[in-house]
């Protein structure tokens, strides 16, 4: 037992410490090393029907060339101002209007854009334009050039992931603004999926950080999952699932984020699930029914939802479902951290 003088003796011999910049370990070695993982961010849904009105409203308020991005930040409760989803990864809604434009620039995050609502609408990386259609998804690799534009008649909408605080973290953020608000065309459209989407590589082509077909289109994508759902058997856990890779490497899109597509057949129920790595949801078709560390939440298409490292998930889908989703498990990988249970 130690005594109540003892205590305060060193409760003052803490605070002298302090005026040392010297702090003792003992006061803190559980939260600095946990048993398991302990995240800030809680299991938090967006319903898309409530956030579009406020997105809306920001296209009265603001251009997209003011904004230079119009996004409303997917702001996790138990993050608040620190513009993250989940406790590493940031994600936000962009509103891009009919003949706007989001100027051209670059920077070493990583982002990948997934089309929710809306045709018309382009982005530009690196000189090639591509466009989007509800469920592509499309990457921005670090460093490249990027800015949107839209030819639509009506607002088109997209969900942006961005490792930011994982750059925040290390402080190596650099950015830069291009000389135009666009930027020249100088391939056309699916240059890069000729080159690197058919299977077949040039003997000088390198493997990359970050995957140089840099959109995925959801026709290709549903009909894999479709022919994956009728021909292999389902993952009690995860149900049918594929994600988006880098031809150069067969590894992540991504250095920092993994990115794919799932599929639940009707009625489908996956047994509990849980890894090392903090997710995001975005439902794309059917209902779904999720349970995340005890909290109970209902998904419609568009809604997003944010998972913490190492919360227990199970699934239920209503209809057949196909639902998109992110993480930051490369980091995890790379660092031989990552871990899953099924149970
Ligand atoms: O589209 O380049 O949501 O730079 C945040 C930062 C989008 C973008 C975001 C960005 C972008």
């Amino acid at each position: 037992m130690t005594s109540s003088s003892q205590l305060s003796e060193r409760e003052s011999y803490y605070s002298e410490l302090g005026n040392h910049s010297l702090a003792p370990l003992w006061a803190s070695l559980a939260r600095l090393v946990p048993p398991s993982p302990q995240p800030s961010a809680q299991a938090f849904a967006w319903k898309y029907a409530e956030i579009r009105q406020h997105l809306l409203t920001a296209g009265n308020l603001i251009t997209a060339e003011e904004a230079e991005r119009r996004v409303l930040v997917l702001e996790n409760p138990s993050l608040s101002g620190q513009s993250r989803i989940t406790d590493t990864l940031y994600a936000g809604l962009q509103l891009i209007l009919p003949g706007e434009v989001a100027p051209a620039h670059r920077h070493v995050q990583s982002a990948l854009r997934f089309a929710i609502e809306g045709e018309g609408a382009y982005t530009a990386v690196n000189g090639e334009r591509v466009s989007m259609s509800p469920g592509d998804f499309i990457i921005t690799p670090a460093w490249t050039w990027h800015d949107h534009g839209s030819e639509s008649s009506g607002p088109v909408v997209w969900l942006d992931g961005l490792d930011v605080p994982f750059i925040d973290f290390l402080k190596a953020g650099f950015r830069e603004q291009y000389e135009h608000a666009s930027q020249i065309a100088h391939r056309s459209e699916g240059e890069a999926r000729l080159r690197f989407g058919s299977g077949m590589l040039r003997p000088s082509d390198k493997p990359t950080n970050s995957s140089p077909l840099f959109k995925y289109p959801y026709d290709q994508t549903k009909a894999a999952l479709a022919l994956i759902s009728k021909t292999e058997e389902i993952d009690a856990h995860r149900g049918f699932e594929i994600r988006y890779i880098n031809p150069t490497t067969g590894g992540d899109a991504l250095p920092t984020i993994s990115a794919g597509m799932r599929l639940l057949p009707d009625g489908f129920k996956t047994s509990p699930y849980r890894s090392t790595d903090g997710s995001v949801i975005v439902l794309v078709e059917g209902s779904l029914r999720a349970t995340v560390a005890d909290k109970e939440i209902t998904l419609s298409p568009k809604d997003v939802l944010a998972i913490p490292a190492w919360a227990s998930v199970t699934l239920e889908a209503s209809g057949e479902t196909v639902l998109f989703n992110f993480s930051d498990a490369p980091v995890h990988q790379k660092l031989g951290l990552w871990r899953e249970e099924r149970s």
